[in-house]
């Protein structure tokens, strides 16, 4: 199936009722049709309803006669992509419907900040799993998590700057899922589309670039995958080892909610649409670290690896009581700066920060801005003797 052209408009489009009539005729989508001769747009109700407004599942996608992707059911392929992650399609499902039980039997976990060790050789075969499943984000709150292997964020990745990422995504979720990876350079049409249930993508790729790199499922709409659950990080150590610290990965994420069901809150779309999270966290957990601290041992070098992973903020990454020696901006060793108090990861970026823990005490680590920092992007760097 042949890709149709992207054009930059895209990225501006509207959907509105005109142009969703237009699809929904295209598709012959008749219950869509109906709500409409309601008066009320499919997509608003869907949104409201917590249902997705037409096909979803192992579906996929087409062109329609306005230039828009469209899905058929039962077709073998879905080639959605990135490209079409700006827009709001109103068949594409804008809730997190749980499909599992109540949150009893979730249990709570800290989620392990530390970077974890390189594996031997210079191919790394990495298979994520799709899937729908609770995640309890703090000791009483359990949300409805679209997931890479079950939790958010997914498995923090490891490799060097030319290793050979050989990565298999298969989709066990009820909708489309993909992955997109900061650290690759590769044609997202074929890479970086969507998978349907019970099928798999493939592709490999060599990071050409050292750095803290984000991973997200790229289905549309982004917003309601990413503010979901589905991301991580892909770490790229650079071809000579930066000096020897103890190394920590913070991904910051937003969550918003709708009302708990059973115990556990679907996201809320409408929320995400608004920008004002119900929480923000580092590692999918607001707070966790101000309850269970990240050790070091005074005089150890520190090095942490910021995500903002969004869907929407950026992080204004700052140590109280510390200062950064150095920040490097992009590709490691080079771009780095010194003596900084806070600075500023972008909404898919990724920095890297590094102090020296010569002073023993409870240093907090926060998003400087603060309305994100009190819904709890904060933790505790605890520096001992
Ligand atoms: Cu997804």
């Amino acid at each position: 199936m042949s890709q149709p052209p992207f054009r930059l408009s895209q990225l501006f489009e509207r959907t509105d009722r005109r142009s969703f009539l237009t699809r929904a005729s295209a598709m012959g989508v008749g219950a869509a049709l109906a709500a409409c001769g309601r008066g009320e747009r499919a997509e608003e109700r869907a949104e409201h309803a917590g249902t997705a407004p037409a096909t979803t599942g192992a579906s996929a996608a087409a062109q329609d006669t306005t230039g828009h992707h469209r899905v058929v059911p039962g077709s073998p392929q879905n080639p959605d992509s990135k490209l079409d992650t700006a827009l709001h399609h109103p068949h594409h499902p804008t809730s997190a419907t749980p499909s599992v039980g109540g949150a009893a039997g979730v249990a709570y976990h800290r989620f392990d900040p530390a970077l974890p060790p390189l594996t031997p050789g210079r191919t790394k075969q990495i298979h994520f799993i799709a899937r729908e499943a609770p995640v309890a984000i703090r000791p009483d709150v359990t949300i409805a998590g679209w997931t890479f292997d079950g939790d958010i964020p997914g498995p923090i990745v490891h490799v060097r700057q030319g290793d050979t990422v050989e990565f298999t995504l298969t989709n066990q979720g009820t909708v489309p899922h993909s992955m997109d990876f900061h650290a690759a350079q590769i044609d997202p049409r074929t890479a970086f589309k969507s998978v349907p249930t019970g099928q798999s993508v493939s592709y490999r790729f060599k990071p050409r670039y050292p750095g803290a790199f984000m991973y997200h499922c790229g289905t549309a709409p982004v917003l309601m995958h990413i503010g979901s659950g589905m991301f991580g990080a892909i770490i790229v150590d650079p071809p000579s080892p930066l000096p020897p610290a103890k190394e920590f990965v913070l991904i910051q994420n937003e969550y918003y909610l709708n009302a708990p069901v059973n115990g556990i809150a679907a996201s809320s779309y409408p929320k995400m649409l608004s920008t004002l999270p119900d929480y923000v966290a580092f590692n999918g957990r607001p707070s966790q670290y101000q309850d269970a601290p990240i050790r070091v041992k005074r005089g150890e070098r520190v090095r942490f690896y910021v995500l903002a992973v969004g869907p929407t903020a950026s992080c204004s990454f700052h140590v109280v009581g510390e200062q950064f020696d150095t920040v490097y901006l992009g590709a490691p060793p080079a771009n780095a700066i010194h003596g900084v108090q806070t600075f500023q990861v972008p909404a898919g970026g990724g920095m890297i920060f590094e102090l020296l823990a010569d002073v023993p005490g409870e240093f907090p680590f926060v998003n400087h801005a603060f309305g994100h920092g009190q819904k709890g992007a904060i933790g505790v760097l605890l520096v001992e003797e």
